[in-house]
């Protein structure tokens, strides 16, 4: 809960059995999750065993694609901020606060993966797929004039429901390039969003989507090719724009002692500093 609103995780998985216990468990521990939803995309066997127990939901989509099971899980849940994120250990439960503290000023916040700090020791975020997803970004920042933007393919972002019910229709990508759509459909609508840096660690297990240098390269061209789709116009059709943002900018209110991440702030104030060996970017 966030000021009183439901938060819901997506975990999309089809490979992640080994890992994807803890990584629920990591997003409970915030205490800031209301539900995490699991989206079972023909998934290896063993993971319905491994999330039985946890107190997330398991659902499941027979249509394959990492496009296909974020949008179940979309369709899915009735919560008011909706995180996306990935059960392979990548990604941290410990960024939930920042992606909440930042949507209290935007409906829509995208992580980054390319922020030097923030890339962990065996991420898979080597010098090809950081300047890759770097340069296109940079990019689609030029094309588009639009707010800072250094990540393609970050999974790991908040929308709010307004946003995300704003967008749903034109969602129509089920593969591997959907997340760049969800950023062409977010200019299309003039939502408001930021780019924030969050952690990116090491995968357990292979990937399957930026694992090999060739499937990377190919899903680049794809997000290079939506990209200018959507500059050149060819993906026309009617929209419902955002009221303008400056005018309608949410003021938030006073925190207030059940808040969410200002709990948290204070829990984490009370407790002594991790131990830095916790802390190994690349
Ligand atoms: N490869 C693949 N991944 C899928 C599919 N459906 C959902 N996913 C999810 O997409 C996410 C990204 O895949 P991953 O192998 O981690 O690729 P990476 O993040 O680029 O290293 C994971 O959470 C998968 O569970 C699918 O049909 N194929
Ligand atoms: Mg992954």
């Amino acid at each position: 809960m966030h000021r009183g609103k439901k938060v819901a995780v997506i975990f999309p998985t089809y490979n992640e059995k080994d890992s994807i216990r803890e990584s629920i468990l990591e997003y409970f521990s915030t205490g800031l999750v209301d539900e995490v939803i699991v989206v079972n995309n023909n998934a290896a066997a063993g993971t319905s065993e491994e999330v039985a127990g946890t107190g997330a939901r398991e659902i499941f989509e027979r249509r394959q694609g990492y496009g296909s099971a974020l949008l179940c899980g979309l369709d899915n849940t009735d919560a008011d901020l909706i995180i996306f994120s990935e059960p392979d250990g990548t990604f941290s439960g410990l960024d939930v606060p920042k992606l909440l503290a930042y949507s209290d000023d935007v409906p829509v916040v995208l992580g980054t993966r390319t922020s030097r700090q923030f890339i962990w020791r065996g991420a898979n975020m080597g010098l090809f797929l950081r300047w890759g997803n770097w340069a296109v970004a940079k990019m689609t920042e030029l094309l588009f004039n639009t707010t800072i933007l250094t990540d393609m393919g970050c999974t790991h972002r908040l929308l709010s429901r307004e946003a995300a019910q704003l967008l749903r229709p034109h969602l129509t990508i089920r593969g591997s390039h959907f997340g760049p759509q969800i950023l062409m459909e977010l200019l299309a609508h003039q939502v408001p969003f930021v780019e924030i840096p969050l952690n990116y660690r090491a995968r357990v297990g292979e990937s399957s989507v930026t694992g090999s240098f060739w499937k990377a390269w190919k899903l680049g061209w794809r997000m290079i090719f939506l990209v200018w789709e959507y500059r050149l116009g060819l993906v026309v059709r009617e929209r419902t724009l955002w009221p303008d943002y400056l005018s309608t900018k949410p003021v938030p209110e006073p925190a207030h002692e059940g808040s969410g991440v200002y709990a948290l702030a204070r829990a984490v104030q009370e407790q002594p500093a991790p131990a830095p060996k916790t802390l190994t970017p690349q």
